[in-house]
């Protein structure tokens, strides 16, 4: 913890990778793992474009149930911490993996959603994309203006990221002094390969997790515990 601490304090360039762990302790499931929701459901039946084709409406459901669950939860310590981060450094950049919007409530400034946001639609027609908060949603699947089909507005496997979101992760990848990467398993690509890319090019790289990752053998000081404890106590 000291390593880290000393660390994050007197880099100028910092760069947070987060994942689903981050809003485990806000009451948020996690993807793998015991308690995950993909232990139930397999991803390729609810997480790709092919399942989506088939049967819009169980993967309406499904994301319908996640934003009633999502709605309901606030922020924790280790989103707060963050937004505390940010205000400290002159270069900072918070890439997230997560979707479900905690990190806008905390109040972090600028965040690269690598996988979307659950909290946005995207018509299937005219491609217009909007902000929807409602919650469940009157009618699955939600339709656009136009009377297109609309989808979340997440990015499912086999899909590329968002425009330009790749490109101004990897950029500040490559130029970070320190990665801190916090709560993700790390196996999901191309998220996974910015860790690879900021030691490549020289960044000190701090791993938060409760558990060990396969990218735990990869960084310099893997930390054990809850994101929600660690990270005010690295910030501070
Ligand atoms: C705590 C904690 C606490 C718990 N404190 N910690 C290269 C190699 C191999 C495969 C590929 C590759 N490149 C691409 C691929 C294919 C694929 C991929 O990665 N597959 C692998 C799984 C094998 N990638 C893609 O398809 C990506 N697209 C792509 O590459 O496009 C290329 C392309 C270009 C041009 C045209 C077309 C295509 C897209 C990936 C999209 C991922 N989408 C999802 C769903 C989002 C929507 C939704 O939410 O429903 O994103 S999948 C899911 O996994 C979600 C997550 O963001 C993502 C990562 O999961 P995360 O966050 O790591 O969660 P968990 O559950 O895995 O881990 C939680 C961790 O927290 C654990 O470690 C716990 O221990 C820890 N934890 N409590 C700290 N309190
Ligand atoms: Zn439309």
């Amino acid at each position: 913890m000291e390593q880290a601490r000393e660390w994050i304090r007197t880099a100028s360039r910092v760069v947070v990778l987060t994942g689903a762990g981050i809003s485990a302790e806000s009451g948020v499931p996690t993807f793998r793992g015991e308690q995950g929701l993909w232990k139930e459901h397999k991803p390729e039946e609810l997480a790709t474009p092919e399942a989506f084709t088939r049967d819009p409406r169980l993967v309406w459901e499904w994301y319908d149930w996640r934003r009633g669950l999502i709605s309901k939860v606030a922020p924790n310590g280790g989103h707060r911490a963050l937004v505390e981060l940010e205000c400290q450094k002159r270069y900072f950049t918070l890439v997230t993996q997560n979707v479900d919007g905690l990190h806008d409530l905390a109040g972090s400034g600028r965040i690269l959603k690598l996988h979307g946001d659950i909290w946005r639609f995207r018509c299937l027609e005219c491609r217009s994309d909007w902000p929807d908060r409602r919650v469940p949603l009157p009618k699955v699947p939600p339709h656009c203006r136009c009377g297109g089909m609309a989808r979340p507005g997440v990015v499912w496997f086999g899909e590329p990221l968002p425009d330009g979101m790749w490109l101004e992760a990897e950029h500040a990848a490559r130029e970070a002094e320190v990665l801190l990467v916090v709560g993700t398993s790390g196996v999901v690509y191309p998220a996974a390969s910015l860790i690879t890319l900021a030691r490549a090019s020289g960044a000190k790289v701090i791993e938060v997790n409760i558990e060990e990752t396969p990218v735990s053998s990869e960084v310099h000081v893997s930390l054990r515990g809850p994101s929600g404890e660690l990270l005010p106590k690295m910030v501070k």
